[in-house]
């Protein structure tokens, strides 16, 4: 059993709050590691869960687990993802307000996999009727689907989702799911034609080739083996052992049927996805005045085919460009790299705003109709699950880092300010005094990032619309000139003599509240201004795909003139993000890889460090223990204890809180130990629960000893 001092040696806490050595990260390590050896992946840090990725099947997503954790409060169970899944539903049941849960970690930690465990609590032990069947089904089929489009194998995992995620799981006032909807953030497009060795592009192009009918490949022009398409086999991994395309096929063509996609959409989605391969495929030669044409027009053919448009006008689009002049428009012909700039930014547009579709798709079926005309079902609550990038740090930092490094910045702003908040708001209601505690507020990072006309974000967008020859380089002299005094910034030319040595030319640094990462500014330019040349924009918007022109004729319509950077998108839908969030209660999950091998049973104390160190767990902990490190409802307390008191056992009925009064007079608290507020006992040092709970086991070991005895006998 957990909680007495020989388990606690062997298995570790349950809650790190009752560390005794709470301030030291060596102690924390322990702990998890102890727990890790055991299996017990998971551990509290108060209401947040921390989960390490075990890399094995544990058993312990049973139904019997499920019904377990039904209706139990914390504590009461060992930890586990059921159990944060529960209470926010209870809470949100019992209150009608709404919550979300956000999950952390660095690539491969786990965070998937837990929105999905947290997902499927929810679809079997939510009360259900017949006629919502359907709406419960498509929330959990809109994962493989998402995924398949969404994710793609890295370095660092399998099934890495390379966008973030946002989706709320919506409730009627029984309880019942009714329905929900899906945010996407910055999925990686360039990933779309280019992978690094080792990585493939996103699941759907193999499992479409693995998987698809041969009607449906002859219909799309294609061949069965990915090693024939320049976008696929770049990171020379075209199968992975892990990966098995051909079943994972058939799961997402069953759950587009489930979420309504018509023949009419599913053939024009594939008529996209296959044109992608063909545009990879399509090769270019230098005339003899440099200029790009290209000489066999096959795929060029298959592509126009795909998306109704002409052959000769999408050839066109791809070796030429119109330029405004003053009164006219004058086509000029594309020099080779800029040739194969413009189908690359196609290839990338194309997918990116099909992703988009896909995901406003998903949305309109999530919306449950009769739901919502129904009087009954007026009063929705949500649950929203955030499965969003951590805290990204490579030997190469680009422009997608920093955007998620940001990201990061901002949810550690919330987290900080939340956990501060609600513990100072719980003390002021309960009438408890309370000394606010010292904590990083990173505001200081995130205002050099985004604030207007002063932040990276802003300048960097200065440089790409100033007329004039911007670079990358340009622009690293304009952060220089304009934020080079700023204290969490620095550059080789601003650094000290230390971040000389370390600080490239065309670098910046950032020292984040996690730790500081050095960006190489080579592609800011490009990737915040993603240039889709007007002529090929031109000919997406008469395209016969219905998707497409969708796509493209909408945002034509939207963004007359210059659509925002993507820096500035970013920035806008994080901050509508945060405006989503601050307006509800929150639950965390910090997910942490234990090695980077993806390998079971195996705990790097080095790889777990840095984790817990930009995870902030360290913080969460002092702060969390700051004024009691336990808290806890005095019926609950009284329930749990009153075996102590001959006044409270084996019944006390009396007001709870002065049972809980009378027991720990009885067991000998002192003062200092502990506070009574209105509703809750505050538990100030761990040891005084740690001994409780000690005496609470001595009892219940005593109370059996004298049970089986007075049996023997009989
Ligand atoms: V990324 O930022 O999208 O690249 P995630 O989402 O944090 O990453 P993911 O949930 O995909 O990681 O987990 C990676 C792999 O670890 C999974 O494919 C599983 O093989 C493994 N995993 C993760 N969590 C568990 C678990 N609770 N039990 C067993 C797990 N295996
Ligand atoms: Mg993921």
């Amino acid at each position: 059993m957990e909680g007495t001092l020989t388990a606690r040696d062997k298995v570790g806490v349950q809650d790190f709050v009752l560390l005794d050595a709470y301030t030291s990260e060596s102690a924390f390590v322990d702990n998890l590691r102890k727990r890790f050896s055991k299996n017990l992946i998971y551990t509290y840090i108060g209401t947040l869960l921390v989960s390490v990725n075990p890399y094995q099947e544990l058993g312990i997503y049973t139904l019997n687990q499920m019904e377990l954790y039904q209706g139990v409060n914390f504590f009461e169970l060992p930890p586990h993802i059921y159990a944060i899944a529960d209470n926010a539903y209870r809470v949100m049941c019992s209150e009608l307000n709404n919550h979300f849960i956000l999950i952390s970690g660095e690539s491969g930690a786990g965070k998937t996999e837990a929105s999905k465990k947290i997902l499927q609590y929810f679809a079997v032990t939510c009360p259900m009727t017949e006629s919502l069947q359907i709406a419960r089904d498509r929330l959990l089929l809109s994962n493989p689907v998402l995924e398949a489009f969404g994710n793609a194998k890295t370095l660092r995992n399998d099934n890495s989702s390379r966008f973030g995620k946002y989706m709320d799981i919506q409730f009627d006032f029984k309880g019942i799911p009714v329905g929900g909807h899906i945010i996407s953030y910055l999925i990686e497009k360039s990933r779309v034609v280019y992978q690094n060795q080792g990585e493939r592009n996103f699941h759907i192009f193999y499992q479409l080739l693995e998987g698809g009918e041969e009607e449906l490949l002859a219909y799309l022009g294609l061949e069965r083996d990915p090693q024939l398409y320049k976008y696929l086999s770049q990171g020379q991994c075209v199968k992975e052992s892990s990966i098995n395309d051909k079943n994972d096929w058939k799961t997402v063509s069953n759950a587009f049927s489930v979420i309504d996609f018509t023949e009419e959409d599913l053939e024009n989605l594939f008529g996209i996805i296959a044109s992608v391969l063909h545009l990879g495929n399509i090769y270019f030669k230098e005339d003899d005045q440099g200029c790009a044409t290209i000489p066999d027009t096959h795929e060029i053919k298959w592509i126009a085919k795909l998306l109704g448009v002409h052959p000769s006008v999408l050839l066109d689009a791809l070796t030429h460009r119109k330029i405004e002049a003053k009164t006219e428009e004058v086509i000029c012909p594309l020099m080779l790299d800029l040739s194969i700039y413009a189908r690359d930014a196609m290839a990338k547009a194309v997918y990116e705003r099909t992703f988009t579709w896909l995901v406003n798709k998903i949305n309109s079926s999530l919306v449950n109709k009769s739901a919502s005309s129904s009087p009954d079902f007026t009063r929705k609550t949500v649950i929203g699950l955030l499965d969003i990038y951590g805290f990204e740090v490579f030997d190469k930092n680009g422009f997608e880092q920093f955007c998620i490094n940001y990201c990061n910045e901002k949810l550690q702003q919330l987290l900080i300010e939340r956990t501060l908040k609600a513990e100072q708001a719980e003390y002021e209601v309960e009438g408890i005094e309370w000394e606010p505690i010292q904590y990083f507020n990173n505001k200081i990072i995130c205002d050099l990032v985004e604030e207007r006309h002063k932040g990276i974000i802003s300048i960097l967008d200065e440089e790409c619309i100033r007329p004039g020859p911007a670079t990358d380089l340009s622009f690293l002299e304009k952060l220089e000139e304009k934020v080079g005094k700023h204290a969490h910034f620095q550059t080789r030319k601003l650094a000290g003599p230390k971040g000389r040595q370390r600080i490239g030319w065309m670098e910046f640094r950032l020292l984040h509240y996690a730790g500081e990462v050095t960006y190489c500014t080579k592609g800011f330019l490009e990737k915040n201004n993603d240039l889709l040349y007007r002529h090929l924009k031109e000919v997406l918007c008469q395209s016969k795909n219905s998707i497409l022109r969708e796509c493209f004729l909408a945002a034509e319509l939207k963004n007359r003139r210059r659509p925002p950077t993507v820096g500035t998108q970013f920035k806008n839908s994080l901050s509508s993000l945060l405006e989503i969030l601050i307006s509800k209660e929150p639950w965390y999950i910090r997910c942490i890889k234990p090695n980077d091998g993806k390998e079971p049973s195996k705990f790097d104390d080095l790889v777990i460090r840095h984790q817990i160190k930009y995870l902030g767990l360290m913080e969460h902990l002092r702060v969390r223990r700051a004024g009691f490190a336990y808290r806890r409802q005095y019926e609950g307390f009284l329930q749990r204890y009153k075996s102590l008191c001959p006044d409270t056992w084996p019944h006390w009925h009396g007001p709870p809180a002065e049972g809980v009064e009378r027991l720990i007079k009885y067991i000998g608290y002192t003062p200092e130990e502990y506070k009574l507020g209105k509703t809750k006992i505050f538990i100030r040092f761990p040891r005084t629960l740690f001994a409780t709970e000690d005496a609470f086991e001595f009892s219940k070991h005593q109370l059996v000893a004298r049970i089986q005895a007075t049996y023997k006998g009989c």
